[in-house]
């Protein structure tokens, strides 16, 4: 979608800082990090949200996972790690796009905000 901000970082139309990349699944730094740690790891097809992804979807899902957990081993995060997907307004999704946010690099307290 030309005038969604994570395709466009997607297609190198906006910079980002980009930590990986293949076919299917970016995964670039947030620009507002949360943890010492936080990439932002997306499918490079344009899909709202995770209440959207359809049957077709479910295998980038799983790529987004196995992503997910290479690139946590990449950062070094051993000691742990918290995936999110804000979905939807009450969760405050900014960006309708989806995007996993992978934090980590400090202790992260439970419930969440
Ligand atoms: P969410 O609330 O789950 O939709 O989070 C969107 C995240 O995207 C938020 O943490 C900030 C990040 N973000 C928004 N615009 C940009 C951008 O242009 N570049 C980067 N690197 N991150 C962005």
């Amino acid at each position: 979608m030309s005038d969604c901000i994570f395709c466009q970082i997607a297609a190198k139309e906006v910079p980002a800082d980009l930590v990986y990349e293949d076919d299917q699944v970016v995964a670039f730094r947030d620009i507002n990090p949360q943890a010492p740690v936080h990439l932002l790891v997306i499918p490079r097809k344009h899909i709202s949200g995770l209440d959207t992804a359809g049957e077709a979807d479910l295998p980038v899902l799983g790529r987004l996972a196995a992503v997910v957990a290479d690139l946590a081993r990449k950062e070094g995060l051993e000691a742990g790690y918290r995936l999110v997907v804000n979905n939807g307004p009450d969760a405050g999704q900014a960006v309708e796009h989806l995007h996993y946010h992978l934090l980590g690099g400090r202790k992260m307290s439970w419930p969440p905000g």
